[in-house]
C-alpha cells in the first residue's frame, strides 16, 4: 500500500484495503449486511465464507431489520490480514437532502468502537463514494473534519484512509480540511 501523506496518526494510502494488516478494517456495507459489490464484495471474497456466516448471525441476533445507516457492527476478519471488520452503512447520496451527518456518523461510530476495544491500527475505505454516489470531495471534507475532531481524543490509535486509486487519494488530499 502506497502512503501518500502522513500526519499525526492519520495516513492516506492508495491500494486494496483487504490487504491492510491491523486491528480492523471498516467495510462500506449495505443494510442487509449480507454482502454486495465494491469494497464490500472484495472484503467478503478475501475474508472467506465465514464472514457471511458471522454477518448472518449479526442479523439474527442484533440487527433483524438490518444495520441502520451510520451504525456499526463488528465481526472477526477471518482470512483477512486484519483481525476484525467494522461493518458500517453509508448514506446513498441525495441532491435533495444533506446526508453529511450520516456519513460522519459512520466514521465517528467506527472510531468509537476502535477506542472501546483499544485498537491501535484501523483502516477506512472511502465510504459512500462508489456505488452510493457521494461526491468524493464533499466526503473528504466530512471525513477530515471527523478525524481532526476525534483522533486527538483517542491516543494510541493510528488511522489509515485507503483509496483504491492514486486519483482518489489525490482528490481526498486536495479537498480535505487537514
Ligand atoms: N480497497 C479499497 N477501496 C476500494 C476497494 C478495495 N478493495 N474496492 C472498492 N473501493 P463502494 P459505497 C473503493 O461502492 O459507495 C456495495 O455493494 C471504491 O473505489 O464499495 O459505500 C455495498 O454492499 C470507492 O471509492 O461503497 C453497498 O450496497 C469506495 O471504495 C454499496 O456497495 C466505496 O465504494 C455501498 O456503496
Amino acid at each position: 500500500m502506497k502512503i501518500h501523506w502522513q500526519g499525526e496518526r492519520l495516513s492516506v494510502a492508495e491500494g486494496d484495503i483487504t490487504r491492510f494488516d491491523g486491528d480492523a478494517i471498516v467495510n462500506a456495507a449495505n443494510q442487509s449486511l449480507l454482502g454486495g459489490g465494491g469494497v464490500d464484495g472484495a472484503i467478503h471474497r478475501a475474508a472467506g465464507p465465514a464472514l457471511l456466516e458471522a454477518c448472518k448471525e449479526l442479523r439474527d441476533k442484533a440487527w433483524p431489520d438490518g444495520l441502520p445507516v451510520g451504525q456499526v457492527a463488528v465481526t472477526p476478519g477471518f482470512r483477512l490480514a486484519a483481525n476484525h471488520v467494522i461493518h458500517t452503512v453509508g448514506p446513498v447520496h441525495a441532491k435533495s437532502e444533506d446526508r453529511s451527518q450520516q456519513l460522519a456518523d459512520c466514521y465517528r461510530h467506527a472510531l468509537d468502537v476502535a477506542a472501546e476495544r483499544g485498537f491501535s491500527r484501523l483502516a477506512f475505505p472511502a465510504i459512500s463514494t462508489g456505488i452510493y454516489g457521494y461526491p468524493p470531495a464533499a466526503a473528504a471534507a466530512i471525513v477530515s473534519d471527523v478525524m481532526r475532531e476525534r483522533l486527538p481524543n483517542i491516543p494510541g490509535l493510528e488511522v489509515t484512509l485507503v483509496f483504491f486509486s492514486a486519483a482518489d487519494a489525490e482528490t481526498f488530499l486536495r479537498a480535505a480540511n487537514l
